[in-house]
């Protein structure tokens, strides 16, 4: 009996720790690039200003707000982009390399709409 009640609150357990982990995920976990609606483009990592990440494969959800912007991310064997008419989300699946990536509006990327992030 005893240990069928162990048995019984590690499931629970279980259950409630992949519970947390869905939520989490429907609250802009991992990476997102945006784009517009005003003259921004930026990428976060779980809400925060993406600065240094390490190599390796991810899924980034694109949120390209406006349709006089576009949303472009390049570095070390990478290249992706949205078009400027494009509004509304996506995502991509990226490898990310060691080295400095670039996102940035192709338009306004001359007057500052532009950023980088590192990879480690
Ligand atoms: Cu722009």
């Amino acid at each position: 009996m005893k240990s069928f009640v162990a048995l019984a609150a590690g499931v629970l357990f279980a259950l409630a720790f992949v519970g947390v982990g869905a939520a989490g995920h429907s609250n802009s976990t991992g990476l997102v690039g945006e784009a517009g609606p005003g003259f921004t483009v930026e990428v976060k990592n779980n809400g925060k200003d993406l600065k240094t990440i390490r190599h390796g494969t991810y899924k980034i959800k694109i949120e390209d707000k406006s349709a006089i912007h576009n949303f472009h991310l390049k570095g070390p064997g990478l290249s992706k982009k949205t078009s400027v008419a494009f509004k509304g989300n996506t995502s991509w699946r990226i490898t990310l390399r060691k080295g400095t990536y670039t996102y940035q509006c192709d338009v306004h990327a001359a007057t500052g709409m532009k950023g980088t992030f590192k990879v480690t």
